[in-house]
Parts: structure tokens; C-alpha cells; sequence
């Protein structure tokens, strides 16, 4: 295997920087056995694509994804574009022997989802890896939470309360990002942070979600068309008069049955005014509970209930040892880290899985499963009434 790896990533907004920050960091971090290459950047427009190789150091640029893959010195190709582009990208590069690493949510539905694991499926056989990015998995708090769960520490798992809330979208004057449609996003706050909470939340309980009740409201139902700049920032719209359609929902909740025996509750808004990335996991078991907060994600607090109920109640772990999860490659005990940190636990553990030739996690079927939980709250909302099973 080679020592170094060519990576040609597609797109360079808000996860694109987040993205290059992590392949810049991961080898200066941690001891992979893999160091990545940052070959090319990939966009459209290329006067943006070579002011995005410049700002965050990638080598050079493409401005067609078909040529990076093409490119004899990529062997990663990251996806960070709109969800619509995931399939035909990863696809395309699976079949042409490149490893990849695609941005959540999997694709923008069921069908694509599922042709994507199957291409990975037949491309893992050949020894070509890929991973979906579900980067919460990797805050040294919750991969600690998971520990603990899967040592019994909180026994019998109950019940799991996540909510996921922004509030970037609540004025009605910011404009019809692509985030905002159907056809490019798939979901709205569902798909984008209720993806995540689903992931999370399977991932901590060790059990997949098999039943759902949900219920979508889309508050704004037209914007000024317009261009996000950067990030999560848009520009201007004052002035702008034309309007068009917002297709995904604005807001979702849903209850949820997991296949072990629990239940939950889900929330994802991007109309929870004052709550920016307000990410938060309670679990409840028969001998403790859990609760995390990504607001405070150094922390996690946990309950021990088979304690003296004198003596018990929450206690505040600082997650910062270097005998936590990914802490050995950080700082010093109480020196905390990161919502960036989180992308690079990651890419670590996809380039040590790459090395030792281990199907990463989560996989592409694994994506396809929480679009599949997607699918599900959708139709359980569009019926008005129903419980709505999780298809297999
Ligand atoms: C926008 O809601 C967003 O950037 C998500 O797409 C990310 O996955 C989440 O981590 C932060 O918010």
C-alpha cells in the first residue's frame, strides 16, 4: 500500500472548508499510517475553485469531477457537494477504484441511496472503501457514551431524547439556498440535522430504528431567490422581489421505536430562534442515564443508578483525558477541543481503516438506512395519522 494518498475533494463551501481543514490536520495529529495528499479541488466556477485550492491548500484544481477521477494521483475522492450530486459522484468513482468519503445525508432518496450501497458493496469486494460522514459519531463524548452503553453501565436502554436545533433559516428574508429544495437537498431539517441526531442516536444505542410517527411543517413557504456565500451566511436579498417555492420541510418531529426494545423522541429546526447548533442526546437505561449537549461537547454527564441515591445523581465528565476517545492526538487534559476537531477523529479513522483494508463506519449501507428512517417520518407526515414502519 502506498504511504501517501491523493485526495481530489468536490466542492469548497462551508463543509468543503471544514473538509480541507481536516485532511490539512489529520497526519499532524494523530499517527496514521496513511498520510493524505491534498491533490485537487473540484468545482464549477473556476476562478472560485482556484481561490478555494489557495485558501485552503490543496494543489490544484478541476473545474469537472469526471476529470478528478480520472486523475491517476487521486486515490480518495471527498464529496462535499448538495446531496442531488452525491450518487452520480460516488458511483462514477467507486466504479473508477477511488475510496470515498461522501457528506451526509447519504443521498437525497431511498432509490439513490440504495444503488450507492450497492456500489460500495460491490466495489468493497475489489478493496475499495467508503464512509458517509456523520462526524457527531466522532465527539470524544459521545464515542464515550458509547463505550459506556456497550459495557451495560446503563443497563437495559429505555428511552433516547435528541433534539437538533439551528435557527439560520428563520427570517423569512433569507433566500432560497439550495438547502431550501427538494430536488438538490432531498429533506429539509430532517434530512440535514435530523440525519444526524438518527445516526447518533443508533449509533449510541447500538439498535436501529424500525418504526417512526412524524410530523413536517414548512413555516415559509416562498423566499427571495438568492446566493448562500459562504457557510450558512447568504447575501443580501433587500431588494429582491422574485420568489420561488421552498420544498422541504422547515421543522420535523418524530417518535421512533428501536429495534432493541427503546423508544424515542426526535426534533430538528432551523426555526428554534436563539439555538445555533444546539445538538443534544439523552439516553436512559435501567442502571443509568446519559446526556449530552454539543453545545458543551467536552462534557459528558452521566448517571449512575445503581449508586446510593444519597450519593447519586448527573456528574460532569470533562472528556478531555488522553485515555478518551481520539484524545491522544490533542491537547492536554482540559485544554478542550472542537466542532473542526470532530472531522478529523474522523478522517483518522477512515485513513487507518484504508491502511489495514477495514470497511469503515458508517458505511454506505448504513446511510442508506437512516434514509430510509428519512423516508419513513416523510410518509408517516404526509399520511397525517400513521405509524409508519422503517422498510428493510
Ligand atoms: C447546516 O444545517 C449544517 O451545516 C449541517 O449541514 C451540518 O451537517 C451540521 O453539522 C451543521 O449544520
Amino acid at each position: 500500500m502506498k504511504t501517501t494518498l491523493g485526495v481530489g475533494m468536490v466542492g469548497y463551501s462551508f463543509m468543503g472548508a471544514v473538509h480541507s481543514h481536516a485532511w490539512r490536520t489529520v497526519h499532524r495529529v494523530f499517527d496514521v499510517p496513511v498520510e493524505p495528499a491534498m491533490v485537487a479541488v473540484c468545482g464549477r466556477d473556476a476562478a472560485a475553485a482556484q481561490r478555494a485550492a489557495e485558501k485552503f491548500g490543496w494543489q490544484s484544481t478541476e473545474t469537472d469531477w469526471r476529470a478528478l477521477i480520472a486523475r491517476p494521483d487521486i486515490d480518495i475522492v471527498d464529496i462535499c457537494t448538495p446531496g442531488s450530486s452525491h450518487a452520480e459522484i460516488a458511483i462514477a468513482a467507486l466504479a473508477a477504484g477511488k475510496h470515498v468519503f461522501c457528506e451526509k445525508p447519504l443521498a437525497t432518496t431511498v432509490a439513490e441511496a440504495e444503488r450507492m450501497a450497492t456500489a460500495a458493496a460491490e466495489a468493497q469486494s475489489q478493496g475499495i472503501l467508503s464512509m458517509v460522514g456523520f462526524n457527531y459519531r466522532r465527539v470524544p463524548a459521545l464515542a464515550l457514551a458509547r463505550e459506556l452503553i456497550r459495557e451495560g453501565r446503563l443497563g437495559v436502554i429505555r428511552e433516547v431524547r435528541s433534539a437538533y436545533l439551528q435557527d439560520w433559516i428563520a427570517d423569512p428574508d433569507f433566500p432560497l439556498v439550495w438547502r431550501l429544495k427538494k430536488e438538490e437537498a432531498g429533506a429539509g431539517a430532517l434530512g440535514d440535522i435530523g440525519s444526524h441526531i438518527i445516526d447518533a442516536s443508533q449509533f449510541l444505542v447500538g439498535s436501529n430504528i424500525i418504526g417512526v410517527s412524524g410530523l413536517l411543517e414548512t413555516f415559509i413557504k416562498e423566499r427571495p431567490l438568492g446566493q448562500m456565500t459562504d457557510g450558512l451566511r447568504a447575501e443580501s436579498t433587500t431588494g429582491q422581489r422574485e420568489m420561488g417555492a421552498v420544498t422541504v420541510d422547515d421543522a420535523a418531529l418524530f417518535t421512533a421505536r428501536f429495534a432493541g426494545g427503546a423508544i424515542g423522541s426526535f426534533e430538528a429546526s432551523r426555526f428554534a430562534v436563539g439555538r445555533k447548533n444546539g445538538m443534544s442526546i439523552e439516553v436512559y437505561g435501567s442502571k443509568g442515564s446519559l446526556v449530552f449537549n454539543f453545545e458543551s461537547m467536552n462534557e459528558l454527564m452521566f448517571h449512575d443508578h445503581t449508586l446510593d441515591p444519597l450519593e447519586a445523581g448527573f456528574r460532569r465528565i470533562l472528556v478531555t483525558e488522553a485515555g478518551h476517545p481520539y484524545l491522544e492526538g490533542w491537547w492536554p487534559p482540559g485544554h478542550v477541543i472542537g466542532y473542526e476537531h470532530t472531522f478529523t477523529n474522523e478522517l483518522k479513522d477512515f485513513l487507518d481503516c484504508l491502511a489495514s483494508k477495514t470497511p469503515p463506519e458508517p458505511s454506505f449501507a448504513d446511510g442508506l438506512q437512516v434514509q430510509r428512517v428519512l423516508e419513513a417520518v416523510e410518509t408517516s407526515s404526509d399520511s397525517r395519522s400513521s405509524w409508519t414502519d422503517v422498510k428493510e
